[in-house]
């Protein structure tokens, strides 16, 4: 059911005590987070008070508003060449969201180059590979068990050398153990630093979350915090019964911005971050 229905069910409703309570109830229960919630309330209450808010229809547009005050945070525009690294626990969608981010960035005519970190699992690299022939890019991988060092390394001499714009970093969702995990990342990111920032490019961690998840995406959030500086997020399966309400809570508590959803599973289905179409998407 979507929120708007939870809020009123189909029933008139004065904008009193007795309904901010529920809306409370809902917004939390929407894993949109305490501190987010008090936020949209309060500047809901205000509002409603001061333009006379009569009708459902009107407090909706408002809630909306407030809604959207807190997704549009300021965030680190995209300059080229870029390099994004992708990371998040197994299965959220990775290694799709490369693949759908790839032919995104291939359509504006820039030039792509993914590279073939997670080395954990054989299928990974050419599930990667696959995406790479959907959306006519190129890839650097390995064999499977190789140094994702290595193949990073490799994968940023060829994109300096061919003057790519875009350069996508798959990783691994599981490794033997979560701190062998978060040390890869971080030797990942060592390697970033030393062959492309310090060339002056730009380098971002995207981390991204299956949408389904719920109140889980913080605790990943601060896992993968801890290791890498996460610039952003992919909110990925918006296009199931996803709620995604999640994402306010991580725009408030940790000011990342989200940057693509994923709304299914072809080349064409990742859509750039608007506000105002992901809380159509959550409402
Ligand atoms: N419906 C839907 N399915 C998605 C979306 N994004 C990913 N998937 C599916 O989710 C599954 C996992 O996606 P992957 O890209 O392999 O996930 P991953 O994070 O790379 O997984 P690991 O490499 O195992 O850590 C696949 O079946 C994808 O097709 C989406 O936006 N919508
Ligand atoms: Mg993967």
């Amino acid at each position: 059911m979507g929120l708007f229905s939870k809020i009123f069910g189909g029933f008139k409703r004065t904008f009193d005590d007795e309904f901010y309570e529920d809306l409370e109830f809902v917004l939390v229960s929407s894993d949109i987070g305490m501190s987010a919630t008090t936020q949209i309330i309060e500047a809901c209450k205000a509002d409603a008070k001061s333009k006379k808010i009569k009708t459902e229809d009107e407090f909706k547009t408002l809630l909306k508003e407030k809604m959207i005050e807190v997704l549009n945070i300021e965030s680190e525009k995209i300059t080229f060449p870029t390099l994004i690294t992708f990371v998040g626990v197994n299965g959220v969608g990775k290694t799709t969201a490369i693949g759908r981010v790839a032919n995104y960035y291939k359509k504006q005519g820039k030039k792509v180059l993914l590279v073939a970190g997670d080395t954990f699992r054989a299928a990974a690299s050419e599930q990667l590979n696959e995406w790479s022939k959907r959306s006519d890019v190129r890839i650097v991988k390995y064999a499977e068990g190789a140094d994702p060092g290595a193949v990073v390394f490799d994968g940023i001499a060829s994109a300096v050398a061919k003057h790519e714009d875009v350069v996508l970093v798959d990783t691994a969702g599981r490794l033997h153990n979560k701190s062998n995990l978060m040390d890869e990342l971080g030797k990942i990111n060592r390697i970033i630093d030393k062959e492309w920032t310090s060339k002056g490019f730009q380098h971002l961690n995207y981390l991204v979350i299956d949408a389904t998840t719920g109140q889980n995406a913080l605790s990943q959030l601060e896992s993968f915090n801890e290791a890498v500086q996460i610039d952003g997020i992919v909110l990925t399966k918006m296009d199931g019964t996803a709620k995604g309400g999640v994402v306010l809570a991580i725009a408030k508590e940790f000011g990342v911005p989200v940057k693509f959803i994923g709304v299914g599973e072809t080349k064409e289905d990742i859509l750039e971050f608007d506000a105002k179409d992901c809380l159509d998407r959550i409402l």
